[in-house]
């Protein structure tokens, strides 16, 4: 018996995975999402953003810009945009650079960087260059985007469902989470076979595919690595559909 789970009439969702960079391929979801909204008005539409929307790929802040630039002019719809442990890192490297983020660079940061302009010096090692990099970076990167990084919420909760980038610690109550937790776990999370309080809807853990269970469903089915950008769209009581961006 699979439990039922619903969020209200009128109302939908559509929550997209992790976009590490692909500003092209964001773009594109974006026209999907329209297209999808303007095919099937309803009352009420959001997008959920899961979060890692910078590292890895080519173009950081172009993605940044764009999601900046959607609470300004896509009047149709609200945005929510969710905290990825790489915006976290991010964050934590323009702190306190020579602290415990400096494996920012590792995650993908160093494409970050350039995407802004910022050039770490290759021939020489970074723990000499740290404080150097985390100064550019603050400075290159317009306001609106250090607001935009400020802001981003840990998780997110409609009806049945629960929005959150990385999951949750099973057996602890929705609300007692860690930031840890919601913006890093993977297991004991992706093995845990029964139902939570609500069906989890995450990324952060690179899948293939989307992976579709009972009680959580993963949206990271690796852009980064050559795979798809996937969004679930979520209404009423009806199965998830998905909306896919492959890249070229
Ligand atoms: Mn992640």
């Amino acid at each position: 018996m699979t439990a039922e789970y619903k969020i209200p009439e009128g109302h939908r969702i559509y929550a997209i995975g992790d976009v590490h960079g692909y500003a092209d391929i964001l773009a594109r979801m974006h026209d999907l999402i329209e297209a999808d909204y303007q095919e099937r008005p309803v009352n009420r539409a959001q997008i959920v953003y899961l979060g890692d929307y910078v590292d890895r790929g080519p173009d950081s802040k172009g993605v940044l810009d764009q999601l900046v630039e959607r609470e300004l002019h896509a009047p149709d719809f609200e945005h929510i945009f969710l905290l990825g442990n790489h915006e976290n890192g991010m964050m934590e490297f323009m702190a306190e650079p020579e602290g415990i983020r400096q494996d920012w660079l590792e995650w993908g940061g160093i494409e970050a960087l350039q995407s802004y302009g910022v050039e770490p010096d290759m021939g020489k090692p970074f723990t000499g260059q740290l404080r150097t990099l985390a100064a550019q970076l603050g400075e290159a990167m317009p306001l609106t985007h250090h607001e935009f990084l400020k802001n981003l919420k840990l998780f997110y909760e409609v009806g049945d469902y629960f929005f959150v980038h990385a999951g949750i610690r099973p057996g602890v109550s929705l609300h007692k989470q860690t930031k840890q937790d919601l913006t890093f776990i993977r297991e004991p999370f992706l093995s845990h076979d029964k139902p939570h309080e609500k069906r989890v809807i995450h990324g952060h853990t690179a899948m293939k595919e989307v992976e579709v269970k009972h009680n959580r469903i993963n949206l990271d089915s690796g852009l980064y690595r050559g795979g798809p950008l996937s969004c679930a769209v979520i209404e009423g009581a009806q199965e998830v559909r998905l909306l896919q961006v492959k890249p070229d």
